[in-house]
């Protein structure tokens, strides 16, 4: 029977828009799956959003809309969100939706009939953000919540308590038995000390408000919020086609959540009658995505902290490319461990590891097919191999079942780590056996056994890496000449075997896949995603094609197209400052004199522009180019300066002495300016 695979993520809260944490948790559901996709097995991926509770009603009154209305607005956000990361979840599900409306109710009345559900009052401290109940112990300084910092509410009513103190030995027994059910092993041993401390029974319902799921035969409550939302994750597909699919294999949560997925969820789930077989496999909780130091939010007072750039990952996405993100976010952090989330460091890792180690690979073997095998493949006979060859088969395929192992183990970490290395091996095999020698000999064998090895360990890379940068392998696959990647139920396309690209397979060599970032480059994209004070990236590791290897000529272009230098966007400018903060930005009134394109910079252009100063016009240059086809029309325009920004060095003796502002959407960019003239010069305030 055909494995298969069932992976969930949290369903996210609409009171806010997406932002990276979420985009983390997304991106490894759907990494997972076309991994297991990719080994034959039947993989279904859920999503959603959870759109009721006290928290939601307040935000919607606080938008003035309904609470549908907004979080039908939310929601959508999420929806469009997951495409542009390349995220494609089979399911997404919304808890306002009849399916699941109906699914809880039915549920609830599962764990009533079982005797599990009863009336009494309840009186606690309950945090709004986390749609918890406190205990005093729990709360910092102030009486406030460890983890929205935010003061909690004493709340008392009456309610619907569900016995969960019933379940305290049998939950315990199941961690004894199935240690898999919380991993990592750090969270499960959290968890077994909270519930051994004892568990009291939990509130499930609510009076105090109304949006949320009624409860069955008693119209005044509704019910709790992670009741509600918990049991998503079964109505999605209860009594559907896809009911097969249940349990989950990997249900994924940030530590935040693991209390309510690994306490409550399995105990709500036995009282409704699931033996364990049909309870989750294993409840997966990673760490956290900080951003200077803090958790990544979108919870008012912690995106108010400074961060080193924008959290939006669509904004991020669309600078520095979805693969690229998707690259970072695993391959960064460790599984489980918190980690800061840099947009230098997005562009550092992309630098030394898909551009300098497997592009690189790609792009030095290519051109020899070109000139020297009509642009086929070369055939490497068996009786042609030397050691070089066996030992590089040998350590390419030990490294093939290390990285299918590390996925398996949802240690993504390391399996891109490992991924890189069979490109790192390929990369010194072919410094070591330097092709550009053996060209200069008649005899073409032993330069084909070389490229048709590199070829075929990009191949291998390519796969490997397929699950996290779906588009990028596939453009590696299309210039190899192969097919995409398409996985195939019961077929296993793991690169286990060599030989998958097979001799006298065309090639079709085009523009670096992986983006090549020079200085100038950089510098916009860091600029358009608000990274202002960011450390310098980790600069370009050692060359990667001397003059001497290069067989023909190799294009080099960066082929990321960095969204224009802009103002700042609104978005993460609710933190306030001081006037005497701004009264320190000189901004004043510019003239342009004269504007020139930059041979081989494309984004850029470089202008002369007049700030009545006694020294003469400045230069400035700017990464408007894109914008400005005739660029003659900016001549004499009027424009705003950041007169006092420090200078910024381009390289090759570009330096910038001032930045304009515009505004800039996907489509268009403009830059500020007034209506009426004003001498060079003038002071804006
Ligand atoms: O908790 N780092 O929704 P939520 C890593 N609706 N992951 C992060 C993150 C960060 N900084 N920030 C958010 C809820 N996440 C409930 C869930 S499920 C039945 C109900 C991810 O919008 C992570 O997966 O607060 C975390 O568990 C989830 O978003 C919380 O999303």
């Amino acid at each position: 029977m055909t494995q298969r695979f069932y992976v969930t993520t949290p369903i996210y809260y609409v009171n806010g828009s997406p932002h990276i944490g979420h985009a983390y948790t997304s991106v490894v559901a759907d990494a997972l799956t076309r991994y297991h996709r990719m080994r034959g097995e039947r993989a279904r991926f859920l999503t959603g959003t959870d759109e009721h509770g006290q928290k939601i009603e307040r935000e919607a009154v606080k938008a003035g809309v309904t609470p549908q209305a907004f979080v039908d607005d939310v929601s959508t956000r999420f929806r469009e969100l997951w495409p542009k990361l390349g995220v494609q979840p089979d399911d997404f599900i919304r808890t306002t939706e009849p399916r699941h409306v109906e699914g809880v109710q039915k549920w609830w009345r599962k764990v009533r009939d079982a005797g599990d559900l009863y009336k009494g009052t309840y009186k606690g401290l309950y945090c709004v953000a986390c749609e918890g109940y406190k205990t005093e112990k729990e709360l910092l300084p102030g009486a406030l919540c460890p983890i929205h910092e935010r003061p909690v509410e004493t709340l008392e009513e009456e309610t619907w308590f569900f016995r969960l103190s019933k379940y305290q030995e049998p939950l315990l027994k199941l961690y004894a038995e199935h240690p898999e059910f919380v991993l990592p092993e750090t969270r499960r041993n959290e968890i077994v000390s909270f519930v051994q401390g004892g568990l009291d029974d939990l509130s499930v319902s609510r009076s105090n408000f109304t949006w949320g799921i009624p409860v069955p035969d008693d119209p005044g409550h509704v019910i709790y919020v992670w009741f509600d939302a918990l049991f998503n994750y079964l109505t999605a597909v209860d009594g559907t086609a896809e009911a097969e699919f249940w349990p989950p294999q990997i249900q994924l949560v940030a530590k935040d959540i693991v209390r309510f997925h690994a306490v409550y969820w399995p105990a709500f789930l036995m009282s409704a009658g699931f033996p364990r077989e049909k309870l989750p496999t294993t409840v997966w909780t990673h760490g956290y995505l900080l951003s200077g130091g803090r958790k990544t939010s979108k919870t008012p007072g912690l995106t108010a902290v400074k961060t080193p750039g924008t959290t939006d990952p669509v904004r991020i996405a669309d600078v520095l490319g979805a693969d690229v993100l998707r690259f970072y976010l695993l391959r960064e952090v460790g599984f489980g461990q918190d980690g800061e989330f840099s947009i230098p460091g997005i562009i550092g890792r992309a630098r030394a590891e898909l551009g300098e180690t497997v592009g690189n690979l790609l792009h030095r073997a290519l051109p020899f097919v070109g000139k020297y095998f009509e642009g086929k493949v070369p055939a490497a006979r068996d009786e042609d191999l030397t050691d070089a060859e066996r030992n590089l088969r040998t350590r390419i395929a030990a490294l093939v079942t290390e990285v299918g192992a590390a996925w398996d183990t949802l240690a993504m970490h390391r399996a891109l780590e490992l991924t890189i290395e069979a490109a790192r091996t390929a990369n010194r095999y072919f410094d070591e056996t330097a092709p550009w020698k053996l060209a200069k000999s008649e005899d073409r064998t032993r330069l084909g056994v070389v490229i048709a090895h590199v070829l075929e360990i990009v191949r291998v890379v390519a796969v490997m890496l397929s699950p996290v940068t779906p588009a990028k392998s596939d453009e590696l696959l299309h210039q190899l000449g192969l097919d995409p990647v398409a996985p195939r139920e019961d077929v296993d396309q793991w690169p286990l075997s060599w030989g998958g690209l097979a001799a006298h397979t065309v090639v079709r060599p085009g523009q670096p896949v992986f983006p090549k970032y020079d200085p100038a480059t950089e510098a916009a994209m860091l600029l358009s995603l608000d990274v202002r004070d960011a450390e310098a990236t980790p600069k370009s590791t050692p060359k990667t094609m001397s003059t001497e290897e290069k067989p023909a000529e190799t294009a080099a272009a960066p082929v990321i197209a960095p969204a224009a230098p802009v103002a700042p966007a609104a978005e993460e400018a609710s933190a306030t400052i001081a006037y005497d903060d701004f009264a320190k930005v000189d901004l004043r009134v510019g003239k342009v004199l004269t504007a020139e394109r930059i041979p081989r910079k494309d984004k850029l252009l470089k202008l002369s522009v007049d700030l009545g100063e006694a020294s003469g016009p400045r230069t400035i240059i700017a990464g408007i180019a894109l914008a400005f086809p005739v660029v003659e029309e900016l001549v004499g325009q009027q424009v705003v300066v950041v007169a006092n920004l420090a200078p910024r060095d381009f390289g090759k003796g570009l330096v910038s002495h001032g930045m304009l502002l515009a505004a800039s959407s996907p489509e268009s960019l403009s830059l500020a300016t007034f209506p009426k003239a004003y001498a060079a010069g003038t002071r804006v305030k």
